[in-house]
């Protein structure tokens, strides 16, 4: 087995891993990621106790059980390279062996499930109400870096989504991955259900104009008016499809939760974002609880 060099597996004196400072028993097999710090503390709220806290820059992580059931919530941070960093972190915690610096030769999959906000780009999926992404198509770089691989279905998809879009040019080059199927069919009711885009930025990435022209101004209408099939594309954020395409290559099961605060058809923002992601942890937790 290759022994991996300390540039590479970077561990603390705590012998904790070096972004997310986490040693392996301090880790769920069920992971929250969330993207802001101050989320973690919220969602631990609802937790019957906590028997690890830790904080290392943005990433705030808290592992305890919710009804019996161990969890750990993790902050990532805003974007595709944070997820690139927790991922791998992860990841290393259950697979790979901290003494020996080898990877185990039994690997383990964490079920890892994103409560986030997000955009919704469809007039009929108003403020407040939640989305479970079935894929995520990523207008970020990250996955062009590693070497993912695509079914047929999702080959099909893409190549829609560049027809329709012409978004294949020198602003983006996209790349899909799909939510894990099994943590999906168990949020049905109350979720709606669809593609997510996911943004490099907030602004111009997600066509918003303050002050800067865009080079892509109708950015919001291709992508409203994508469809495939059944598939069309619900909202964006900013790292859902980093998610969905780490956790493939990695092997862990994935799903991405968010609640929509803005509307960008009929231009409006939710009154209360606060409350409608209060809303979408306390329901989602309710069904975690139960997933085996
Ligand atoms: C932008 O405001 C941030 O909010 C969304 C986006 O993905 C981005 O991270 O998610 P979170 O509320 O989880 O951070
Ligand atoms: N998060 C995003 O990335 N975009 C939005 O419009 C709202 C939340």
């Amino acid at each position: 087995m290759k022994r991996i060099a300390e540039s590479e597996l970077i561990l603390n004196s705590r012998g904790a891993i070096y972004h997310i400072d986490l040693r392996p028993e301090e880790l769920a097999d069920t992971v929250i990621t969330v993207g802001d710090p101050d989320r973690v503390a919220l969602v631990s709220s609802y937790f019957d106790t906590i028997e690890v806290k830790r904080q290392h820059r943005e990433f705030v992580s808290h592992t305890g059980t919710y009804k019996g059931k161990r969890l750990t919530v993790i902050s990532t941070g805003i974007g595709p390279d944070n997820i690139d960093i927790v991922f791998n972190e992860l990841d290393a915690l259950v697979n790979i062996d901290f003494e020996t610096r080898t990877v185990n030769e039994q690997l383990k999959a964490l079920k890892i499930i994103r409560m986030g906000t997000c955009g919704s780009l469809q007039g009929d999926i108003a403020v407040d109400e939640f989305i479970a992404g079935s894929h995520s198509i990523g207008l970020d770089n990250l996955l062009n870096f590693y070497r993912l691989e695509n079914n047929d279905e999702e080959v099909s998809l893409l190549q829609q989504f560049i027809t329709q879009t012409q978004l294949n040019n020198s602003i983006t080059n996209p790349y899909i991955s799909a939510a894990s199927v099994g943590l999906l069919k168990h949020f049905v009711d109350g979720y709606n259900t669809g593609i997510t885009i996911t943004c490099p930025g907030f602004y111009g990435p997600q066509g918003r104009v303050l002050r800067l022209g865009l080079r892509q101004p109708d950015l919001i209408d291709s992508l409203t008016n994508f469809s495939h099939g059944a598939h069309r594309i619900v909202n964006f954020e900013m790292e859902t499809s980093a998610i969905y395409g780490l956790g493939k290559l990695l092997g862990h099961q994935c799903l991405s939760l968010n609640a929509v605060v803005a509307n960008r058809v009929t231009k409006t923002f939710s009154k209360d974002g606060g409350k409608a992601v209060v809303n979408l942890i306390e329901r989602s937790l309710e069904i975690i609880k139960d997933i085996h």
